[in-house]
């Protein structure tokens, strides 16, 4: 027992009434956010002893009356000496600031948290605190009492298997301190203690919840962030089946990424030097962002789909529907910008572009055709920024969208509630002028097209745009293109094909469906967009005509007849063959016509077909055209 406080003890204790005097400077807030905090700097200490290569199990134990208690099965803390201090290393761990793993002779590597420095602080803060170190057969233990006091030096309190190693923590928070709350909450540990376990893959930790209802989680990825990825996607309609992985190291720097794409248009990218969020990003982040922009690039016209006078590919398009995870653990971190969330280390930028732009183009040259749908998606992604870019001008000039061209175009319906306006767009002159007068003025609108419309996939973006109908369907609509389009300013709650049941329908129902894939397709997810049915057959018998949908209602009807009345039928063959009043009845009647919801899987679909009959690859053309050559004789694009 000492008699009197050394110098060291009078240091120690003013070290220690530093922190509880302005919490604040070490842990941030004393709000519910600091008391969480407290978790982290001794969870950390565990998660950097599994960094080293030594640990595999962490348990956290939320305790009945909120205490905290942190076990893990590490070689356990040093029990011996420090010289500086003449305190055991424990306590100098547990009572002189700034005294972290480095201090006690560990040598970490890389290390989370604020170097394991946050063990003096959580003790400082708490009402009391125990840690149990299990070594060499003995159970090591000392307390901590009202803002860290030793209550008496390191002692031996038991003997343990000798192949028992690890280190136990408990702590309660100082309520003092804690005055807004020194409960915990368990999905705050929970999401965090998960992100460590899919940040160190293979280490498992688990959650304990001993409070009234109990709760308990065990999180432990084998595949790492492959699993944070595949988390995050879930749900997702992802693009290509695999979740992408790259990992590698350069001067004691290692860097993981993996990442996947959605059909998403958002992406959701975050990034981790050794454990610890960087929101702010920093040279790791460039430098997998710079070499994902590049290589894509030059993917993309090594395999002539990007040509020569096509505008680059930028970090933006090539991040649309991405979800990406980078973790990179580095020996000294430097933490910049406002929150300290943002690596600046300067060299880890080229060795985060060369450790992933390595891995990526080997993973495209080895997965050619993954690698096609992500170049297709970002050509998408950029094609829809230059259209937004486009339109933006377009609007900016004025008088461009001349209002009165637009309204001698559009036969609009009275109403202005887009929940009951519906539009046709409809096939040709004449069928449009007997859609005029068969609609119902005042919740009907008639949209005619003049022949074919612009194929959107081939043409370019400039000439898309200073496309008539195409400009009339953008104003029509409502909703803007791009990076603009609002969902909420569309003007009509159905959106009506309305084209002929031939080849050249189909043709220009094709058409729209590319537009409206490439332009508007969150009006398609919405479910806003549908295709009429027009009659195939026309039956007169006597004074009667009665149109039907197809052979098998024609089959059905015909049936009921008697076989001297059934005089030739007509095989429709456009919509103009119809006036005004059958074409109501038939097609437009809400009553009685029969509308076909367009899915997005129908977009895709014409997508595809498109891409096969206008795009540059030759083979799967000729394929396409030799496998449906009566339905393409009649085509001309
Ligand atoms: C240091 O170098 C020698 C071998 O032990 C190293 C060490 O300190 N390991 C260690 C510390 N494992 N676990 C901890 C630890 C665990 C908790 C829960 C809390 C604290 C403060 C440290």
């Amino acid at each position: 027992m000492k008699e009197e406080y050394s110098d060291s003890d009078i240091q120690v204790l003013e070290g220690l009434e530093a922190v509880r005097k302005r919490p604040g400077m070490y842990i941030g807030t004393t709000s519910e956010r600091g008391l969480h905090h407290l978790v982290w700097e001794i969870v950390d200490n565990a998660v950097d002893e599994s960094l080293a290569g030594y640990c595999d199990d962490i348990e956290v134990i939320i305790e009945k009356n909120n205490v905290i208690t942190v076990k893990d099965d590490g070689r356990g803390m040093p029990t011996g000496m420090n010289e500086k201090t003449g305190l055991s290393t424990i306590e100098t761990i547990f009572t002189v600031l700034h005294a972290g793993g480095k201090f006690g002779g560990g040598g970490y590597k890389v290390s989370g948290g604020l170097h394991g420095v946050g063990a003096s602080v959580v003790n400082a803060l708490s009402q009391w605190l125990e840690v149990r170190v299990y070594r060499d057969g003995h159970v090591y233990f000392q307390r901590f009492e009202n803002g860290g006091h030793a209550v008496e030096p390191l002692k031996i309190i038991d003997d343990c298997d000798p192949d028992r190693t690890g280190t136990t923590v408990s702590f309660k928070a100082d309520p003092t301190i804690f005055k807004e709350t020194t409960v915990y909450d368990y999905e705050t540990l929970a999401h965090r203690l998960e992100e460590l376990a899919f940040l160190n893959k293979g280490l498992r930790i688990v959650l304990q919840d001993l409070r009234a209802d109990e709760k308990k989680d065990e999180f432990v990825y084998s595949g790492g962030i492959i699993e944070f990825v595949k988390k995050l996607t879930n749900g997702k309609k992802s693009l290509h089946d695999n979740v992408v992985y790259v990992e590698g190291q350069e001067d004691g720097i290692s860097l993981e990424v993996a990442f996947q794409y959605t059909e998403d248009y958002t992406s959701q990218l975050y990034s981790f030097t050794n454990n610890i969020s960087t929101y702010e990003g920093g040279t790791h982040e460039d430098g997998v962002k710079r070499a994902l922009t590049r290589i894509i690039n030059t993917y993309a016209k090594n395999n002539k789909i990007l040509k020569d006078n096509d505008e680059p590919l930028t970090g933006e398009d090539v991040r649309e529907g991405l979800t990406m995870i980078i973790s990179c653990k580095h020996p000294d971190p430097q933490f910049e910008g406002q929150t300290k969330t943002k690596l600046g280390n300067a060299e880890v930028r080229k060795i985060a572009d060369d450790v992933f732009s390595n891995g990526l183009e080997r993973f495209l040259l080895e997965n050619p055709d993954e690698a096609r749908l992500i170049i297709e998606k970002t050509m998408t992604a950029s094609r829809a920024r230059l259209a937004a870019k486009k339109a933006r001008e377009l609007t900016r000039r004025k008088g461009d969208l001349d209002i009165t061209n637009f309204y001698g175009k559009l036969s609009d319906c009275k109403s202005k509630d887009p929940e009951e306006c519906e539009i046709f767009i409809v096939e040709g002159d004449s069928a449009g002028g007997s859609a005029i007068k068969g609609r119902n003025s005042m919740t009907q609108a008639i949209l005619p097209l003049r022949g074919k419309i612009l194929n959107v996939e081939k043409a370019r973006l400039d000439k898309a745009l200073n496309n008539e109908e195409i400009r009339t369907i953008i104003t029509a609509f409502g909703t803007g293109i791009g990076d603009e389009f609002d969902l909420s300013k569309l003007r009509y709650n159905k959106i009506i094909i309305m084209t002929d049941a031939d080849v050249d329908g189909a043709h220009i129902r094709v058409l729209l469906l590319t537009l409206f894939y490439r332009f508007f397709r969150p009006i398609v997810e919405a479910g806003h967009v549908y295709a009429a049915q027009p009659p195939l057959f026309c039956i007169k018998h006597g004074q009667t005509i009665k149109y039907v949908l197809d052979e098998k209602e024609r089959d059905e009807y015909l049936a009921t007849l008697k076989p001297e009345t059934k005089k030739d039928i007509l095989r429709m063959k456009g919509l103009g063959e119809m006036n005004a009043d059958e074409l109501n009845e038939t097609t437009m009647d809400i009553e009685k016509r029969v509308l076909r919801k367009i899915t997005v899987e129908d977009t895709r679909a014409a997508d595809e077909v498109f891409s096969k009959l206008m795009g540059d690859e030759v083979e799967p053309r000729k394929q396409f055209i030799e496998e449906n050559a009566v339905f393409v004789q009649n085509l001309d694009a």
